[in-house]
C-alpha cells in the first residue's frame, strides 16, 4: 500500500511571536504517527500574497483565527479523511480545489499552509525520510547546508526606529562548516551589541530578533555592522562575511518615489544609490530593492546591478510560479525569496523553486517576521539545496530554532556540503 491514509486532523489556535494568534495543526496517520506543523505571519507583507484569514471582532484586536481553525476541523478535515492520499500534490491539488479561490482567502493561506506543511511531514515519515530528504527527493535535488543570513540590524516595518531599510543580514560566505558559520553570526550579532552600548545606542530588538538603534541612514547601520564584523575578528567580502540587504522598498514607496534619508528618489536614482552603496560595502544580495507594483524600475535595476549583486523579489514574487515565470522572462531580478505561507501550499513552493532553477534563478527560503517554533523552513533550505537561508538574527527562541535544527542536520548528516551555490543549477551536479 503506497497510499497515506490520514485518521484525524485537528487545529487549534495558538500564539506567534509578536504575540498574535495564528494556528497549529495536529495530522494523524493511519499507522498511529501524527505530524504538527504552525502557520508563520507576516507583517511587510506582499499585496499579491495568499491571503490570511482572520477574524475581525474584538478578540484579539480582531486578530484571531477560530474561523480558519474551523474551516481545518471541519470541511478539511472532512476532505483529508474521505480517501487515500497517493502523493503531497495530490493533497495540495485537493486543498486548492476546496479553497476554490486563487488567494486562499476562503479557508485561509494560513489555515491551508499548515496542513501542507504537516501532510509533508506525513508522506516524509510514511517514506522512512527526515524531512530535509524527502523535499530533496521530491524535487530531485542534491540537499546543501545553506548560508544563515542573519538580521542583525532591523528597520522599516518590523521596528520603531526610523531607518527605512527593514533588513540588514550578514551572511558567513567564507565559514568551511555550518557549525562554525553559526559561531561567525553569533559573535559578530555579540560585537554589535557591544558596540551599541559604547556609543550609548539602543539594544532593543526588533521583530525578527535584530537591533533596533534609533538611527536612519542605511550608512549608519552599514557602518556598525561592518564594524562589527571587524570586532569580531573577521574579514569582510566572500571569504569572510558578506551583507545582505532588504530594504523591503514597499516601505518606503509613496506615489511613484521613495521616500528615503529625507529626500524623494526616483526608481533610476534609487537604483544608482544602491549602486554607490553596493560600492562602498561589502553587499551580496538585495531584496525587495523597489516596490512589488513599480512597473519599470526592476528590470532596470537588474541590468545595472545584476552582475554584482543577487537582485531576490519578495513581495514581487510571492513565491509564486507564474510571477516568477513572468519575471525570468522579464529579467526582473534574478533571484527568488521562499516563503512557503505567501503562496499557501508545499507543491506550488516546489514547483516556485524549480522554475526558479529552470529559469537561472537563485533562489533563498525564508522565515517570516511572526513566527513560531515550526522549523518547515530549515528542512526547506537544506532539501532545495538553494544555499541560502534568512531565520532572522541568531537569537529570540523562534528565529534560533531554525538555526538549531540546521546544526541538528550538519551533526547528523556530516557530509552535507555548506555553502553558496551561485548559480542555482551549477555546482549542483557534484555534490
Ligand atoms: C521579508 C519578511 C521576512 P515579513 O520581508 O522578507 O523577513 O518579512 O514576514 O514581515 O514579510
Ligand atoms: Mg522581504
Amino acid at each position: 500500500m503506497n497510499e497515506l491514509t490520514f485518521t484525524d486532523v485537528h487545529a487549534f489556535q495558538i500564539l506567534d511571536s509578536r504575540g498574535y494568534p495564528t494556528l497549529r495543526v495536529r495530522l494523524t496517520s493511519s499507522n498511529g504517527t501524527w505530524e504538527t506543523a504552525s502557520a508563520p505571519s507576516g507583517a511587510s507583507t506582499g499585496a499579491h500574497e495568499a491571503v490570511e484569514l482572520r477574524d475581525s471582532g474584538s478578540l484579539y484586536s480582531g486578530r484571531g483565527v477560530e474561523t480558519a481553525v474551523a474551516g481545518i476541523n471541519t470541511s478539511i478535515r472532512e476532505l483529508l479523511l474521505s480517501r487515500t492520499w497517493p502523493s503531497q500534490r495530490s493533497v495540495d491539488t485537493a486543498l486548492c480545489e476546496l479553497d476554490g479561490t486563487a488567494d486562499k482567502s476562503r479557508l485561509g493561506a494560513n489555515a491551508v499552509v499548515a496542513v501542507s506543511m504537516a501532510s509533508a511531514r506525513a508522506f516524509a515519515t510514511f517514506s522512512g525520510q527526515e524531512l530535509h530528504a524527502w523535499i530533496g527527493n521530491s524535487l530531485g535535488q542534491p540537499e546543501r547546508l545553506p548560508v544563515p543570513h542573519f538580521n542583525v540590524l532591523n528597520g522599516g516595518a518590523h521596528a520603531a526606529n526610523p531607518l527605512a531599510f527593514q533588513e540588514f543580514m550578514i551572511a558567513p560566505t567564507g565559514a568551511p562548516t555550518l557549525p562554525e558559520a553559526i559561531r561567525w553570526g553569533s559573535e559578530i550579532y555579540h560585537a554589535l551589541g557591544l558596540t551599541l552600548r559604547q556609543k550609548g545606542l539602543s539594544t532593543g530588538l526588533g521583530d525578527e530578533g535584530g537591533y533596533a538603534p534609533e538611527i536612519s541612514r542605511p550608512e549608519e547601520a552599514l557602518e556598525l555592522i561592518t564594524a562589527a564584523i571587524t570586532d569580531a575578528g573577521y574579514v569582510t567580502g566572500p571569504s569572510g562575511v558578506t551583507i545582505a540587504l532588504d530594504p523591503a522598498a514597499n516601505y518606503f514607496y509613496h506615489e511613484g518615489s521613495y521616500d528615503l534619508n529625507g529626500r524623494s528618489y526616483n526608481p533610476s536614482q534609487l537604483t544608482k544609490y544602491y549602486e554607490g552603496l553596493i560600492s562602498d560595502y561589502p553587499i551580496r544580495s538585495l531584496e525587495d530593492p523597489l516596490a512589488e507594483d513599480d512597473p519599470y524600475g526592476w528590470p532596470e535595476l537588474t541590468a545595472l546591478l545584476g552582475s554584482r549583486v543577487q537582485v531576490v523579489g519578495d513581495d514581487l514574487f510571492v513565491t509564486n510560479p507564474d510571477r516568477v515565470r513572468k519575471g525570468i522572462q522579464e529579467a526582473a531580478a534574478n533571484s527568488v525569496l521562499i516563503k512557503p505561507n505567501q503562496i499557501g501550499t508545499v507543491t506550488e513552493t516546489l514547483d516556485t523553486l524549480t522554475i526558479a532553477e529552470q529559469g537561472g534563478f537563485t533562489a533563498m527560503v525564508s522565515h517570516r517576521s511572526g513566527e513560531t517554533e515550526d522549523t518547515f523552513v530549515a528542512d526547506l533550505a537544506v532539501g532545495s539545496g538553494c544555499g541560502q537561508l534568512k531565520s532572522g538574527a541568531p537569537a529570540r527562541g523562534e528565529r534560533v530554532a531554525k538555526y538549531n535544527r540546521l546544526l541538528e542536520i550538519a551533526d547528523a548528516f556530516p557530509a552535507l556540503p555548506y555553502g553558496l551555490v551561485e548559480k542555482f543549477s551549477k555546482d549542483r551536479g557534484t555534490s
